[in-house]
């Protein structure tokens, strides 16, 4: 611990809070700074980074090789989520610098709002809530019949941890499990297709549950959302940059596709205006992970790679 501030402590840089309960612990155990969010950082902030040995940051926020070079100390860029999508994996292989995720402690979650969003969709659980509340019931009577998902082909978009835990939780549901990974798995006994395209042509709804970055960008375009068709839903509980948003947009307008439950957006905060007069789009500002219990593991999660790496232990999660 010798290059450190604060009282001898590691000097950490934190992009986006954590929990208050979380950050109050990191600052008993480090000098933490917190980072503004991209657009509210002045030009000078870059001016008294050098010290900074650790970042942590949400997987998906933007820490690029321009950043990093900024902070020739840094070592561990610690994430607080499962996706490290955010981060610059090569340049930080290239320069030593650690990468760490949170795994395994918000699968449940994550999967639990693929699964309300899946219904919400089908079933039009927000659609209904908006028609009560706008007095249509009394004036215009019932709501449209909505879909059950009994009998109705689920396709998952990467079967992992989380994937998996959507395919467990929709079976309860009576819904067939499909699936497509770059790779085919010899553990489970459900349908592998070899494209995106041919699984949501197979698929009533087709919900992403694999990794962001290069390799998934834009994974779901036009074609594929041609594929899933009019009867067809899309669920978006993994990143926005899976999809190629501009034609998700046009699909769900022109009626290419019957609806979509999305957590995810290509340049979150930013949500496509468009999306929000159609009945048919059920909306969340990415809170797959976000309850107390789960984010509250992340955070203590997100500590002990921390604390492992400053300590010189074995890290739990090291990604990179
Ligand atoms: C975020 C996530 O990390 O795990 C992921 O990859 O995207 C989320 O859990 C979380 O929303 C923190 O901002």
């Amino acid at each position: 611990m010798s290059e450190s501030n604060g009282g001898g402590k590691p000097s950490v840089l934190l992009i986006d809070p954590m929990p208050p309960w979380t950050v109050e612990r990191a600052r008993k155990e480090f000098d933490l700074v917190v980072l503004p969010h991209e657009s509210q950082r002045p030009p000078e902030f870059l001016a008294n980074v050098e010290r900074f040995r650790g970042i942590a940051m949400p997987g998906f926020a933007k820490v690029d090789a321009a950043l990093m070079t900024q902070l020739p100390k840094l070592e561990i860029a610690a994430c607080f989520g499962v996706g490290y999508d955010g981060v610059d994996g090569a340049y930080a292989r290239d320069n030593g610098i650690i990468v760490t995720n949170t795994p395994d402690v918000l699968t449940d979650c994550v999967a639990d709002l693929g699964l309300a969003l899946t219904l919400a969709c089908l079933r039009k659980v927000v659609e209904g809530d908006r028609y009560v509340r706008a007095g249509r019931w009394r004036t215009e009577g019932i709501l449209d019949l909505a879909t059950s998902p009994r009998g109705k082909r689920l396709g998952i978009l990467g079967l992992g941890r989380i994937g998996l835990a959507v395919a467990k939780r929709a079976e309860v549901f009576g819904m067939a499990i499909a699936y497509h990974n770059r790779d085919r798995r010899d553990d489970v006994a459900y349908d592998y297709h070899p494209s995106v395209t041919a699984l949501a042509a197979a698929s009533d709804v087709l919900i992403l549950t694999c990794p962001g970055g290069e390799a998934t960008q834009n994974a779901v375009d036009a074609g594929v959302l041609a594929a899933l068709g009019e009867h067809g839903y899309l669920v978006n509980i993994a990143r926005g940059s899976v999809v190629d948003e501009a034609a998700l947009v046009d699909a769900l307008t022109a009626g290419v596709i019957a609806g979509a439950g999305l957590d995810v957006f290509a340049a979150e905060p930013e949500v496509p205006e468009a999306l929000f007069g159609l009945e048919n789009v059920v909306l969340q500002p990415h809170q797959a992970s976000a309850t107390v219990e789960t984010r509250t593991a992340m955070g203590d999660l997100t500590l002990d790679n921390l604390r492992a790496h400053f300590a010189g232990q074995p890290l739990p999660n090291q990604v990179i």
